[in-house]
């Protein structure tokens, strides 16, 4: 049996008063995203249309200018995507969540990462996890006949060694 250990694990919900990203992501705009709010049905004229960590035209990720990187996670269709995402370990990440349908949860089990996530806002979060491994993420609201399969994880890795 393996045991994770994760004790260091800090989130801090932030309300919707969110600045985007924008430089260094290789977006050349922002999208609609303003206030926390998104419109559901546009997701594709936002980050949330590449799920994942905000990355460099190297795939290297990229540091907000708050210090933390950014990811975006979308909840629908009884999914998150991306279904795994790979972090660094001990370097914040700021997950930015919404749902395309109805209204989902998203904890990070054995952590009090726990946020509800309804179409048309987004749950921006800051997370520092400390130790290399797997971090299960799971749907804590039921949203239908799916609901049991909704699950995503954070493959936390450890930081590459600095020449
Ligand atoms: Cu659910």
């Amino acid at each position: 049996m393996t045991v994770l250990l994760f004790a260091g694990v800090i989130a801090s919900l932030i309300s919707g008063t969110y600045p985007l990203l924008g430089a260094g992501t290789g977006h050349a705009h922002e999208g609609p995203i303003v206030k926390g709010r998104v419109d559901p049905a546009r997701l594709a004229a936002t980050p949330f249309a590449k799920p994942g960590l905000v990355v460099d035209r190297a795939g290297q990720p990229v540091l907000n200018d708050r210090g933390t990187l950014d990811a975006y996670l979308v909840a629908g269709g009884f999914t998150f995507q991306p279904a795994a995402l790979r972090v660094p370990a001990g370097v914040p990440v700021t997950l930015h969540v919404t749902a395309t349908d109805v209204v989902h949860g998203f904890q990070v089990t054995g952590t009090n990462v726990n946020v509800e996530i309804l179409p048309g806002h987004v749950a921006s979060l800051t997370v520092t996890f400390r130790h290399p491994g797997e971090q299960h993420v799971i749907c804590n609201e039921y949203c239908g006949a799916g609901h049991h399969n909704m699950i995503t994880r954070f493959i936390v890795e450890a930081p590459r060694e600095t020449p």
